[in-house]
């Protein structure tokens, strides 16, 4: 019995996956499985809320605008409070930076490095959420590289290249709860166990299909694309391509799981509504860059890959296409011609 094997029977929790993972790293302290700790923490906790989202009030709106200009609704602003609460305690964790909170929060440390910086989308897919339809909760890892708590550092620290994470994952609130993530040794995935409430190993060392007949994007939109998309779209329609199958849950997470497992590509480039792209750079497409490259697959906006993208905005956003190698590369090319 091989040692993925042993593994996978010998029920591992992602907090011992990743302290064997950290065995391989000199220079480690613990302190990233205290901060991933907090992580699976604050997931299982939203997790409990959505499962129960219909009975205990927090379905709909709360009224408030966010600074992306949306509707918060009830689940995103739990969500949010659950992970600043379980993450604010975390001595290792120097800056939070969320979707929904319009600067990075700098934590003043008194114990721990405060090394960390953690990104997130609280919870992805709000359009779903009173549905029932998948939502997620995205995150990015970083370090710091300065010590200010001044609001000029705190952002100058957060405004890495994507290159520099040093892990990112998401949690799909589906059918089962998994949490997915990359700390830069492959991708790994965790079902939630919700008799133990732990997230036990699944699948290890996951691999992206370098090709796929599958495409997934909001077509609503299609007669604002930019040229090079819509040929490809076009493309895929031809028997010469075919039979593609075209997939669309317009929850990032939901789409992108499907796209890690089935293979395929996932766009959502500039469109007359969103000309920059409507996805984050920093909390939705950076994260999913990173899982997509570990996993064998690209990421790109179009032009440049998404990892090299110099941010300028906690909030920026991106044209995201992402997924197999073959069809992302098909993708560039017919936007490049
Ligand atoms: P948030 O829900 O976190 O704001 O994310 C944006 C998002 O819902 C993505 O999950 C999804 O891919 C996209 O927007 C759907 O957009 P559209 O409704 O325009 O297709």
């Amino acid at each position: 019995m091989d040692q993925t094997e042993s593994r996978r029977t010998r029920i591992t929790t992602v907090i011992e996956h990743i302290m064997e993972q950290q065995r391989a790293h000199p220079t480690a302290t613990g302190e990233f499985s205290v901060l991933l700790g907090g992580l699976t923490l604050a997931t299982r906790m939203i997790s409990a809320s959505v499962r129960r989202a219909g009975i205990s009030g927090v379905l709909g709106p709360t009224g408030e605008i966010n600074v992306q200009g949306e509707v918060v609704q009830k689940l995103d602003e739990l969500a949010d409070q659950t992970i600043q609460r379980c993450l604010g305690c975390r001595g290792s964790i120097g800056i939070l930076a969320s979707e929904e909170v319009a600067d990075p929060i700098g934590l003043k440390r008194k114990e721990g490095s405060g090394k960390y910086i953690v990104i997130y989308d609280p919870l992805d897919g709000s359009s779903n959420i009173d549905v029932n339809v998948s939502v997620g909760t995205i995150f990015s890892i970083l370090q710091r590289t300065g010590v200010g708590n001044d609001p000029d550092s705190l952002t100058r620290d957060v405004l890495q290249p994507g290159t520099k994470q040093i892990a990112a994952g998401y949690v799909i609130y589906g059918s089962s709860t998994v949490l997915v993530y990359t700390a830069g040794a492959g991708v790994h995935l965790f079902t939630l166990d919700p008799l133990i409430g732990a997230y036990i190993l699944s699948e290890e060392n996951v691999r992206m299909p370098e090709a796929g007949k599958m495409y997934s994007t909001n077509e609503a939109n299609l007669a604002s694309y930019p040229e090079g998309i819509r040929k490809y779209l076009a493309w895929c329609k031809t028997p010469e391509a075919g039979p593609f199958t075209s997939r669309y849950i317009g929850s990032l997470v939901a789409d992108f799981h499907r796209t890690l497992l089935k293979g395929g590509v996932f766009i959502y480039p500039a469109t007359a509504k969103a000309p920059q792209g409507k996805l984050r750079l920093m909390y939705e497409a950076n994260p999913m860059a990173f899982i997509a490259e570990q996993a064998g697959g690209m990421a790109s906006d179009g032009k440049q890959r998404i990892l090299e993208k110099e941010p300028e905005g906690l909030h920026q956003r991106t044209p995201l296409i992402i997924g197999s190698k073959q069809e992302v590369q098909r993708v560039c090319d017919m936007c490049s011609e």
